[in-house]
């Protein structure tokens, strides 16, 4: 394949053409021969001179190529004014460029349009815009494409540039800041239930001697009756609290961060697909920058690059999923609560009759004596009544909010380059 330099020579004979390009009809020529007009221009100053020689003109239609409006001037220089307009007509042939479509070769068609044996990228028009494709590789890869990535705002996808189609955008290196929760606090206890408590009644005084305990629950009246036993004192054994909870207050807000990503890609595709003169692949446009030189494929999923040009692999994701969460605020159970109440004791069995109230749990009470007369085989009647509530007393733990689960990549993208 011809390098640049080397077309800028080629380019520079044809500057020599432009020497009949005095002829005013050779200013057409000058426009097709657009690329070689700079080097050529000068040589054609000396045409200038030698512009009698008009009819080369014809012969030296590619002498337009004088293209560069520099080239114009020499030509004023140059015998007939008449040059200078010729130069204008090298302005056009700067447009060309790109140099295909100012020779008249098209370099993704397929065909030689210029009829000058070579099509598309073996035409030496074609090199400085266009170069051979590999051959996209089957099994649902997508190319060629141009490929861009970066940590900016990837560029648009342009016609101009030759591949004018976003076929992918996607991103690479998840980063995600720690999420933050919210705050929490308990409030008191609430529906501490004081629903049973336990006594013990003993033969003797000072809670001594033979003895019986009973469990009694609250606002029920509870009998007694014995035949072997005669209470003479009874100890408030217990009031013991149950259940209740303590509400969350929660406060603040769940902070749960975006996620960032370090790197971003795009690829740009659907090359005119015809291009020839490559043997295998296809003549497509030169990547230009902001775009990666190398050409690329790609396809959706985490995959192995296929064997061949396109080797060189990274993987971009296309989203994430996202399961990150703040749980709720907490309260351990209530503990440190209790009860407080009444607990009478009574000497028939229905908590009528010789109301004796116990003073407080643990405590050992004297028990009126039993009116009950000492017949045998006498009856011992005796009956309770509880009524508790709960104190003020108790508290809970906070169980915080904390940030729960995470982020991932998700959505795989493989891009495979040439090296
Ligand atoms: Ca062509
Ligand atoms: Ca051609």
């Amino acid at each position: 394949m011809v390098d640049d330099s080397e077309y800028g020579s080629v380019a520079g004979s044809a500057g020599r053409g432009g020497n009949s390009g005095v002829a005013g009809a050779s200013s057409h020529g000058g426009g097709n021969s657009v690329t070689g007009g700079a080097n050529g221009t000068g040589v054609s100053g000396g045409f200038g001179t030698s512009g009698a020689t008009a009819h080369g003109g014809f012969s030296s239609v590619a002498g337009g190529f004088g293209t560069s409006g520099a080239t114009g001037r020499a030509g004023n220089s140059g015998v007939s004014g008449g040059f200078g307009t010729s130069g204008a007509t090298g302005q056009a042939g700067n447009n060309g460029a790109s140099g295909s479509t100012s020779s008249g070769e098209n370099c993704t068609n397929g065909i030689d349009d210029d009829h000058d044996g070579a099509a598309d990228c073996a035409d030496t028009d074609c090199v400085a815009g266009f170069m051979c494709a590999p051959p996209t590789p089957g099994g649902g890869w997508v190319g060629p494409l141009s490929f861009w990535s970066g940590s900016g705002s990837p560029p648009a996808c342009t016609n101009e540039s030759g591949f004018p189609t976003e076929v992918a955008n996607a991103s690479s290196g998840l980063s995600v800041a720690p999420s933050s929760c919210y705050s929490c606090e308990c409030g008191s206890p609430q529906g501490v239930s004081c629903q049973v408590g336990a006594l013990t009644i003993f033969s003797g005084d000072a809670c001594f001697g033979v003895n019986r305990t009973l469990n009694i629950v609250q606002g029920e009246c509870v009998a007694f009756l014995s035949q072997t036993m005669d209470p003479a004192s009874v100890r408030w054994e217990n009031a013991p609290p149950a259940g209740g909870a303590c509400i969350p207050k929660t406060s603040g807000s769940a902070v749960i961060p975006p996620v960032q990503w370090d790197n971003r890609m795009r690829a740009c595709g659907d090359a005119p697909p015809n291009g020839a003169g490559c043997g295998i692949g296809s003549c497509v446009a030169r990547p230009k920058a902001p775009f990666a030189k190398q050409f690329c494929v790609y396809q959706r999923g985490d995959l192995a690059c296929p064997a061949g040009s396109y080797s060189d692999r990274s993987v971009y994701f296309g989203g994430v999923n996202d399961t990150r969460t703040c749980t709720d605020c907490g309260c351990t159970p209530p503990f440190g609560t209790s009860c407080t109440g009444t607990l009478k004791m009574f000497t028939d069995i229905f908590c009528g009759v010789d109301e004796t109230n116990l003073s407080s749990v643990s405590e050992c009470s004297a028990l009126a004596p039993d009116p009950t007369p000492p017949d045998l085989p006498y009856l011992t009647l005796r009956s309770a009544l509880y009524n508790g509530s709960p104190g003020s007393d108790g508290s809970c733990a906070t169980q915080s909010s904390r940030a729960e689960g995470g982020v991932w990549e998700s959505d795989p993208i493989t891009v495979c380059c040439t090296p």
